[in-house]
């Protein structure tokens, strides 16, 4: 299997994480394409023009970083707990990387065009979706699985990407699952650049 991804994109480093939690390394060859220089090679797997992509062994392309995901699970015989509480989480946290992406967009506009009111549109939903995700968390007995992960991932994106969130503030569950992902070899090795 060949995992088109970018080492910035949390949605990517989701995927990359659990191929090295779930022991499918030796399995997926990882190669990197920037979405925004429009590789050919990208965009012949993925018509979207984004990243992650999964290509199958039999030449199929997947898209979307949850699909990708429990593929990546049901190839490895799914080992992590998945009920509807972990998807709800998953969903939940995807939300907050969407909308930590569509910021960061946003903020990065010529300062002419960029949009106060996207920018805390966006910043509202980011710490609404904290606090459910904090009162989410109660309910999780194991942070190995897709819901906890993608939380981890977002929050170390809002750390890469908008470090003065101060987003720990009163909430402990997410500082400790932040913390408790951050130790992790595959975490570690998905770091985002730090001049990415
Ligand atoms: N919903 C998609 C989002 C993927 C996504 O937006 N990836 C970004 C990189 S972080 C990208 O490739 N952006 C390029 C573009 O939007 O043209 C997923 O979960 O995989």
């Amino acid at each position: 299997m060949k995992l088109i991804i970018s080492t910035t994109s949390p949605y990517s480093r989701k995927c990359r994480v659990m191929v090295r939690e779930l022991g499918l390394a030796g399995q997926v060859e990882e190669v990197e394409a920037h979405p925004f220089d429009d590789d050919p090679d990208l965009l012949s797997a993925n018509p979207l023009g984004r990243v992650p992509c999964l290509m199958m062994d039999d030449g199929q392309a997947l898209t979307e970083s949850a699909l990708i995901a429990d593929y990546i699970a049901e190839q490895a015989g799914d080992p992590w707990p998945r009920d509807w509480n972990d998807r709800r989480l998953e969903a939940l946290g995807n939300g907050l990387l969407d909308l930590t992406v569509m910021r960061r967009v946003e903020m990065v506009r010529d300062e002419g065009i960029r949009s106060d009111f996207w920018i805390g549109r966006r910043e509202r939903g980011i710490l609404r979706a904290l606090d459910e995700l904090e009162a989410g968390m109660g309910e999780v007995d194991n942070p190995m699985a897709q819901g906890p992960l993608t939380m981890a991932v977002a929050l170390s994106y809002l750390d890469f990407r908008y470090p003065e969130s101060h987003w720990r503030e009163n909430r402990p569950q997410l500082q400790a699952l932040a913390e408790a992902w951050s130790a992790r070899p595959s975490f570690q090795a998905t770091r985002p650049p730090a001049d990415g």
